[in-house]
């Protein structure tokens, strides 16, 4: 795969002097990081590779080191969650069109190394709540498929037991799914404020993307956040179009990472899940450190429309989409390193790629045999149990239920 996307920095970055000459451009290749030591035989013992020198820029601050120790197993891993998490986007995308999801659904296919790259470099620890585009966050942060796609088929067994529907999926370390643009951030820099309180050794990320960027609450929490030197990593995955326009006709500032004013940032190769790891593992730091919150930018792309019902090409055209996939896709990226330095077969990928067909596929199916909510659960799960009102009105005035 060759490296095609290149964002030109227009801005004057202050860096240390360690690597100044190499940041003042982000490269999005999937497979640029370099194996500097033998991999050693032990599936958990460390080696270490280098990223590409263009895999991040800073804004008041340094950025992350380029030489990381991974292991056999983190990089399996992270490949198996990566094409589990593609698998059931493609599930979500089928069920859709054949009429058995309805209403809203956004895809994450693409972004895979966003997701994955996060959940491998944080702990149980740590918050995570991001917008509607959820559904791998949801099974990498403790939920399952099956209420992932049965919530999205309106089933009992969904995450919400079938009554809240796309986007309705959260666990206790995952704040959902959030329809508003843009309120997740101030919700994220709310959670990490509880956080610090609660004197926890939690960091919070609070994801947005480009066309969230320009809300005006996202300004109120970083300026909160900054005040009061909150642990919250606020991560903007730029795929580089908002629902229906581009980055550039949308924001004045397309440098996202340096939108936080007296708040640093890091801009992130979010298409090589090695960059995307190591950045996380940065922030993470940074923000556990009480040096308070951090901007972290990932530059992503995603393949899909921004839901369902847009065809995703009326603003960008069939062949941009068609070389990000073909050249820089975070699985084959993956892959690519996987094979090249012996870690595994093709044949052994392969395997893993049949085992996530069928576990998804195992999930889908137990989602589909799932009853729909019984009429009277519709009165259940509004209020924390036990604060519950003595009654509640329905439909129309006459319908009263009484707890
Ligand atoms: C307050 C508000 N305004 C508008 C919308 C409609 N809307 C949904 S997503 C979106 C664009 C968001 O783009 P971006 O933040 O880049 O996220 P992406 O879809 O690319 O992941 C808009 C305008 C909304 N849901 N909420
Ligand atoms: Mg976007």
């Amino acid at each position: 795969m060759a490296s095609l996307a290149r964002l030109r920095s227009h801005i004057p970055l202050k860096s240390t002097g360690r690597l100044a000459p190499f940041a003042r451009s982000l490269q999005t290749a999937a497979d640029s990081t370099q194996l500097v030591q033998r991999v050693p035989e032990g599936a958990s013992t460390p080696f270490s590779v280098k990223l590409h020198e263009e895999s991040f820029r800073a804004y008041n601050t340094d950025i992350p080191s380029l030489d990381v120790e991974v292991t056999k197993d983190s990089l399996l891993k992270m490949y198996k969650d990566m094409v589990t998490v593609r698998r059931m986007e493609q599930s979500a995308d089928a069920l859709y069109k054949s009429k058995l999801i309805r209403g809203f659904c956004h895809l994450a296919i693409g972004q895979e190394a966003v997701s994955v790259g996060l959940e491998s470099a944080i702990t149980k620890e740590d918050m995570v709540i991001t917008s509607y585009r959820c559904h791998p966050f949801a099974v990498l942060r403790g939920g399952t498929i099956t209420g992932v796609i049965g919530e999205l088929l309106g089933r009992q067994v969904g995450m919400s037991n079938g009554k809240g529907g796309s986007m309705h999926i959260f666990t206790p370390r995952f704040f959902g799914g959030n329809g508003i643009v843009g309120a997740q951030v101030p919700l994220g820099a709310g959670i990490s404020f509880a956080m610090k309180y609660l004197e926890r050794p939690s960091a919070t990320f609070a994801l947005y993307g480009d066309g969230a960027s320009n809300q005006g609450q996202v300004f109120e929490a970083f300026n909160m956040a900054k005040l009061w030197d909150l642990p919250c990593v606020f991560v903007c995955e730029n795929n580089k179009y908002g629902m229906g326009t581009s980055a550039e006709r949308s924001s004045s500032n397309t440098e996202y990472f340096t939108r936080g004013d007296k708040i640093p940032g890091i801009q992130a190769n979010g298409m090589d899940i090695i960059a995307s790891a190591q950045a996380v593992k940065y922030a993470r730091d940074w923000v556990l450190s009480g040096k308070g919150p951090l901007l972290l930018e990932f530059v992503t792309y995603r393949y899909g429309g921004h839901s369902m019902s847009d065809p995703g090409t009326t603003y960008r055209t069939r062949e941009e989409v068609q070389r990000m996939r073909s050249t820089q896709d975070p699985i084959r990226g993956l892959q690519h390193y996987i094979e090249e330095w012996g870690i595994a077969s093709g044949a052994d990928l392969k395997g893993i790629d049949k085992a996530a067909k069928e576990e998804v596929d195992k999930a889908v199916e137990a989602a589909k045999t799932s009853p729909v909510p019984r009429t009277e659960d519709l009165w259940t799960d509004i209020y924390y149990k036990g604060t519950e009102p003595p009654i509640m009105r329905g439909r129309e005035r006459e319908e009263v239920h009484v707890y």
